[in-house]
């Protein structure tokens, strides 16, 4: 049996559309909670190997994806390049906001690699595991998405100070994507030689910026960075996820070399299937609110998603990730629907 993520991203016909979920693993599920629970510090969970192989099977026990996503978080790049990352209980990241290149000066690429071993760790033991119709995706945050965190500090808003800085000071601006396309670009290399079969680069915050900003900092980083990782691994696909990129959608699947677009849930899947699926695998886009309210709703968006995307090239996933107040329940539906959805 092979693997339909694989087969899905070559644009090669599948028995039924795979799938897997953003934020699969997480607080909507009482296990994670409970090994949650054992580490404080979440960077250190993240960096535990033998909780991050746990926490990245335990939706895979209870749903059985066809993919797994290896449990870390964007922001070990930060804190790879030496900059400080906390996570607060109930709040989210806090980083030591980077104000000027003094702050940028501090970052250092040399050790960067072998503060990661432990996801190299990770990596390897959930590869040794997982069965032969499941595929392993490893994941990196897109230039952009990472460094709106490395300069405002904190998720939960607008990138005032990083889109000043993008627009007033953009040399220097530059200096900082420029790190993180070389830093994302090594770990995303060393994610494939350990074991990743599948990448996602993330660019929650895509939809911030306009026009000749977005082809600046979001297409041509993507881009090279997909350049760089299929410069060493020419057969690994990857998924880009501009996050609410709008129109622009298509701009970065014709430009940035992706093998799968991820679509946020704004986006209308007929408009997806006419411009994108003719370029990129599609993959998405179910509203996770509507997984969170279950029931009706939730099937008709469920249905639809699958009687149009299903007919192209089709990876099944939410436009966001699993919100954690969502029932077990729910997941569990959508689940059964893809694996029993058959077109005839
Ligand atoms: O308290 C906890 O238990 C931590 C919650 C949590 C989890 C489960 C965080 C903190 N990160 C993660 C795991 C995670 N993060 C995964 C792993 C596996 C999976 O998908 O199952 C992945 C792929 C991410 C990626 C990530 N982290 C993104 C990109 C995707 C997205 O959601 O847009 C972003 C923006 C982050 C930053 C981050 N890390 C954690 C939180 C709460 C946030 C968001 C902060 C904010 O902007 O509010």
């Amino acid at each position: 049996m092979t693997k339909r993520i694989l087969q899905a991203l070559k644009r090669e016909a599948v028995d039924r559309p795979p799938f897997w979920l953003m934020r699969q693993a997480g607080r909507y599920l009482p296990e994670y909670r409970e090994i949650r629970a054992t580490a404080e510090n979440f960077l250190d969970f993240c960096y535990t190997p033998e909780k991050a192989l746990e926490v990245t099977l335990q939706p895979l026990r209870r749903y059985q994806m066809d993919a797994a996503i290896l449990f870390s978080d964007i922001l070990v790049i930060p804190d790879a390049l030496g900059q400080s990352v906390a996570f607060r209980q109930g709040e989210g990241p806090v980083l030591e906001a980077i104000t000027d290149d003094v702050g940028l000066d501090r970052l250092s690429l040399e050790t960067f690699e072998a503060a990661l071993e432990p996801v190299f760790e990770a990596i390897r033991r959930i590869s040794a595991v997982l069965d032969d119709e499941t595929a392993l995706i490893g994941f990196a945050g897109a230039p952009w998405t990472v460094a709106l965190y490395m300069i405002e500090g904190r998720g939960g808003t607008e990138g005032t100070n990083i889109r000043t800085w993008a627009a007033t000071r953009a040399e220097s601006f530059q200096r900082l994507m420029d790190i993180l396309v070389e830093a994302t670009t090594r770990y995303l290399v060393r994610q494939v030689s350990e074991g990743a079969e599948v990448l996602q680069l993330f660019d929650s915050w895509a939809g911030l910026l306009p026009e000749d900003q977005f082809q600046r900092w979001i297409i041509e980083p993507n881009r090279r960075i997909v350049e760089g990782v299929k410069a060493i691994h020419p057969d690994v696909p990857i998924i880009g996820f501009p996050r609410n990129a709008g129109v622009m959608y298509r701009a970065f699947a014709d430009q940035t070399g992706v093998d799968g677009i991820g679509i946020d849930h704004t986006v209308p899947v007929s408009w997806a299937a006419k411009e994108l699926q003719p370029i990129c695998t599609v993959q998405g886009n179910l509203d996770n609110h509507l997984l969170l309210a279950g029931g009706e709703a939730m099937e008709r968006a469920v249905q639809n998603i699958l009687e149009v995307l299903s007919d192209g090239p089709f990876i099944f996933n939410l436009g966001h990730g699993v919100l954690p107040p969502t029932s077990p329940d729910h997941v569990g539906r959508v689940a059964e629907m893809i694996r029993n959805w058959n077109q005839s």
